[in-house]
């Protein structure tokens, strides 16, 4: 079995409802979901002139590879209804691959651990609710201290309760 973290957000209709509808997806049908954060209002990085976003980090135990739930993920994606437009655009969901056990993966369209991750605050705060001991297999430093050292000043906020 693997472990992989997932981070799931969107910004576009109704982003709760987008959220649970990925989650109900992944599970059970690409393994179990064994930790979930709560949901974070993050305001929107890399292009700040769309709406704000809801995040949420998720820890799935998976008999998939890191490719296979790749694919899975973009299906998903897909079946939701995601239609890919620009960059760093709004979205109504995005799934991400954060970690996968502690593998670490540079292929075409998937590289692991997510390249960005430790610049980007709500990426960071949810996966330090999740598992603020993990290591960082390429960066050696905890979810905690990770956080501690980033510099992205973004506003996160947590709200509750957990989907
Ligand atoms: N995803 C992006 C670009 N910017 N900003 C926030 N707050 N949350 C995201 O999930 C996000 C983003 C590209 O995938
Ligand atoms: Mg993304
Ligand atoms: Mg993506």
């Amino acid at each position: 079995m693997n472990r992989a973290y997932l981070l799931i957000g969107g910004n576009q209709g109704d982003r709760q409802n987008y959220l649970k509808m990925a989650t109900e997806k992944i599970e059970p049908a690409l393994g179990s979901i064994s930790g979930r954060s709560a949901l974070y209002e993050t305001a929107p990085w890399g292009r700040t002139d769309q709406p704000a976003f809801l995040n949420q980090a998720i820890a799935l135990d998976t008999p998939l590879s890191a490719p296979q739930l790749m694919g899975a993920l973009l299906s998903i994606e897909g079946d939701i209804g995601r239609i890919r437009a620009e960059k760093f655009g709004p979205r109504i969901i995005d799934i991400d691959i954060l970690f996968f056990n502690d593998e670490i993966m540079e292929e075409e369209g998937l590289v692991i651990p997510h390249p960005q991750f430790a610049y980007r605050r709500f990426a960071l705060e949810p996966m330090n609710e999740l598992a603020p001991g993990l290591l960082h297999p390429v960066l050696h430093k905890t979810m905690g201290a990770l956080l501690e050292a980033c510099t992205d000043n973004l506003d996160v906020k947590k709200l509750g309760p957990r989907i």
